[in-house]
Formats: structure tokens, C-alpha cells, sequence
């Protein structure tokens, strides 16, 4: 118990406002959530990215043989800041330095630290690209439930909480599951503007703002898509920003890593689609918005304001 507890004060300090202790055998929910997965695996909701059938994703301990506890880590990412009427549309995940390189450097420390108060445990930080279902784990560990938009959401940072684990083979004990708060609420469902979320909980890529200007690589958007974007041209919050979780007053980051590069915040349709290259190279370095690369861009700002 002393050691979950220092553990959980350390990761605190390293930023991470929420932290949770999941058993790595699983549960019977856990259970529900992988099936689901294959449901959404069968039904092609994946489009492309058939690097989500890495069966790794199904089995946490193929990650870290021996693993016997699955740390949970949120990294609140809401800040007070606003974007400039008729700027573009850029999701709030991106506007700070990578969440990826953050929250894997954080985890790495705290892996290190584990490791001198308990020497000869093995850990394995993952954030993201690592095959784990990262919102079942963190569901899981108590940091919040699954929302009918998918993500997890936090009481007390509503859904904007980037999501990390720290696998280990240290026994440590589990925290309660959060128990779910969406109610009758539908917002999410009605405000996407491609019918993405196809029922509540499952979101279907293929029909995702998100997943078309961050992961589609194809020269052209779908018409429905292109027709669609609201604006959006690097990601989409439209079922985030309408929740009302995320509506009541939130604690804005101070966390420099988060903090918005001024531009990004007025960034105008004719300034980037005039970006070279080597702009492209120099604005987006150390972004989680490198994803999306020079021509991917342009395709979404041209069929978000010029079509
Ligand atoms: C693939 C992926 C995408 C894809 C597919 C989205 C999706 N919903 O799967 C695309 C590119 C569209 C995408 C978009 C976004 N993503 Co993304 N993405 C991922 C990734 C890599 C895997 C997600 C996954 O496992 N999908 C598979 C399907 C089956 O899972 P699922 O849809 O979540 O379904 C689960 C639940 O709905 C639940 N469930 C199913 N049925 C039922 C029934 C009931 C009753 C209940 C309670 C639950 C439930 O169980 C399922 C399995 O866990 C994770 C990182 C990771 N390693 O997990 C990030 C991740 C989910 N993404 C993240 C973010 C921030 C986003 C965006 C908000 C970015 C943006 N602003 O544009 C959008 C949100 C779009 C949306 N509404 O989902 C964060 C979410 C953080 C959070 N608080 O939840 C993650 C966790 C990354 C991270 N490390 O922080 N993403
Ligand atoms: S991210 Fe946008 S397109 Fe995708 S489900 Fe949410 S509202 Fe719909
Ligand atoms: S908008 Fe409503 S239904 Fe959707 S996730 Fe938020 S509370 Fe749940």
C-alpha cells in the first residue's frame, strides 16, 4: 500500500493530475470492453489502421511478460485559451508539445523511480501506439468512465485527459472501476455531423472527421467527409466540446509542455496552404500534428474553406 501510495504522490508530481492502479489480470468488464473490440474490428470501423488488429491488444501480458499491474496516468490537457474567430480548426490535443514524447518521458521516470524503491521489478511505459486498449485500462483504474462518444471522461476533467499506462510486474493494489455518469444524454451522438458514433460507444472511422484529416492519406477526402468538416482541418472536438462534462468549469493546464503555441491559435487558411515544406518541418516540430503531413494539410484546408 505505502508504495501504490508514493507511487501515485510521484506521478502527481510529474504532472499527472490522475493516476489509478488497475489488476493486470483483468475483470469481467475488461472482458466486455476486448470483445467489443472485435466487434468493431469485424465490422471494418477500423478503415485503414490495420495496425489495430495487433492481437497484442487483446492480451496486456504480451506486452510485459509478467506483468501483474497496469498503472493508469491522465494528463489534463484543457486550458482557458480560445481560438480567433475564423482561424482553422485545429483539435486541442495538438496544440502543445507532442502528448506522446510528454507522457512517455514522464512514464519512463516514474519507471525509473519504481525501479529504486523496488529493485528487480520490470516496468514498460506505453502511451498511445503501444497496442493497448488504453480507455478500458483507465476505466479500469478508477481515472474515469467510457463516455457514448467513447472517450474516457474524468469528473474532474472531463474528457480532455491524454491517457498513459506504466506496466509492472510489482503486485500493487487496485483501485475501484469510476462508475459511469452519461445518463440519458445524447449531445455527443446528435452533434457529430457525419453519424460517426453509430451507437452509443462506438465510433466508426470510416465516417470520423478525426480519423480523415489526421490518418487518411488518400489525395482526395470522401465527399461526404469533405462536405462535412464543420471547419474542422486536424482532428475534430465537435463531440467533446458539446458534452456536458466538459461544460462545467474545468482547471485550465499550466503545464509548459501544454501550453498553446500562439500561432496555432490564429492560424489562417491562406498562411498554411502557402506553407513549404520546410515551414511544415519547422511549425510542426516536436507536434503530435506531424501526422499529418504537407499534402495532408492542404487537402484539409482546401476542402474545409474552400469548397
Ligand atoms: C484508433 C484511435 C482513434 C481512431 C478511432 C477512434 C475510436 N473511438 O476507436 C480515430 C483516428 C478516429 C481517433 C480519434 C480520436 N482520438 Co484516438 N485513439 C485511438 C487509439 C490508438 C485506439 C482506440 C481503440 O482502441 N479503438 C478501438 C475501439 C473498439 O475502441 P473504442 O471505440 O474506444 O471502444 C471502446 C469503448 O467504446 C468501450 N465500449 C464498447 N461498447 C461499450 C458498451 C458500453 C455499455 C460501455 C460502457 C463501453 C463500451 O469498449 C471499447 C473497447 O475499449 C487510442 C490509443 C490507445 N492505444 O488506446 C487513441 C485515443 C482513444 N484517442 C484519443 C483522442 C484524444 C482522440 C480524439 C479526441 C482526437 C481529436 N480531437 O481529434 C478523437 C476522438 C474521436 C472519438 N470520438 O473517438 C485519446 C482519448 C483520451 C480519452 N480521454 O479518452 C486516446 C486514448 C489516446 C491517448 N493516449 O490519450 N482515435
Ligand atoms: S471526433 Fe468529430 S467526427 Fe469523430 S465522432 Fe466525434 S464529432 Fe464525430
Ligand atoms: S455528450 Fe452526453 S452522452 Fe456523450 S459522452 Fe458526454 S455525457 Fe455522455
Amino acid at each position: 500500500m505505502e508504495l501504490a501510495d508514493t507511487l501515485k504522490q510521484h506521478a502527481r508530481q510529474l504532472g499527472f493530475a490522475a493516476v489509478g492502479i488497475a489488476a493486470a489480470a483483468g475483470s469481467e468488464r475488461l472482458r466486455l470492453r476486448t470483445a467489443a473490440l472485435e466487434r468493431w474490428l469485424e465490422a471494418g470501423h477500423q478503415a485503414d489502421m490495420a495496425w489495430m488488429a495487433d492481437p497484442r491488444r487483446r492480451a496486456v501480458e504480451a506486452l510485459l511478460p509478467g506483468v501483474r499491474s497496469v498503472v493508469a496516468v491522465g494528463l489534463p490537457y484543457w486550458l482557458e485559451a480560445q481560438r480567433a474567430p475564423g482561424s482553422l480548426k485545429v483539435a486541442r490535443y495538438g496544440w502543445g508539445r507532442d502528448y506522446h514524447r510528454v507522457i512517455d518521458g514522464r512514464l519512463r521516470a516514474l519507471g525509473r523511480w519504481l525501479e529504486s524503491q523496488a529493485p528487480g521489478v520490470g516496468w514498460r511505459a506505453c502511451v498511445d501506439s503501444t497496442p493497448l486498449l488504453d480507455k478500458a485500462w483507465a476505466e479500469e483504474a478508477g481515472l474515469g468512465w467510457i463516455g457514448k462518444h467513447s472517450n474516457l471522461i474524468s469528473r474532474e476533467h472531463g474528457s480532455w485527459l491524454l491517457i498513459g499506462h506504466l506496466l509492472t510486474t510489482a503486485e500493487l493494489p487496485p483501485d475501484q472501476p469510476a462508475v459511469p455518469a452519461c445518463g440519458a444524454c445524447r449531445a455527443c451522438i446528435e452533434a457529430c455531423p457525419t453519424n460517426a458514433i453509430t451507437e452509443p460507444f462506438v465510433v466508426d472511422a470510416r465516417r470520423c472527421i478525426a480519423f480523415h484529416t489526421i490518418e487518411n492519406r488518400a489525395e482526395q477526402l470522401p465527399a461526404a467527409i469533405a462536405s462535412s468538416l464543420e471547419g474542422w482541418v486536424a482532428g475534430c472536438d465537435i463531440c467533446q466540446d458539446v458534452c456536458p462534462w466538459n461544460h462545467k468549469p474545468l482547471p485550465s493546464s499550466s503545464d509548459p509542455d501544454l501550453q498553446p503555441r500562439p500561432w496555432w491559435l490564429n492560424l489562417r487558411a491562406e498562411e498554411a496552404l502557402g506553407w513549404s515544406d520546410a515551414d511544415w518541418d519547422e511549425k510542426l516540430r516536436a507536434s503530435a500534428l506531424r501526422r499529418i503531413k504537407p499534402a495532408m494539410w492542404q487537402r484539409n484546408i482546401r476542402a474545409a474553406h474552400l469548397t
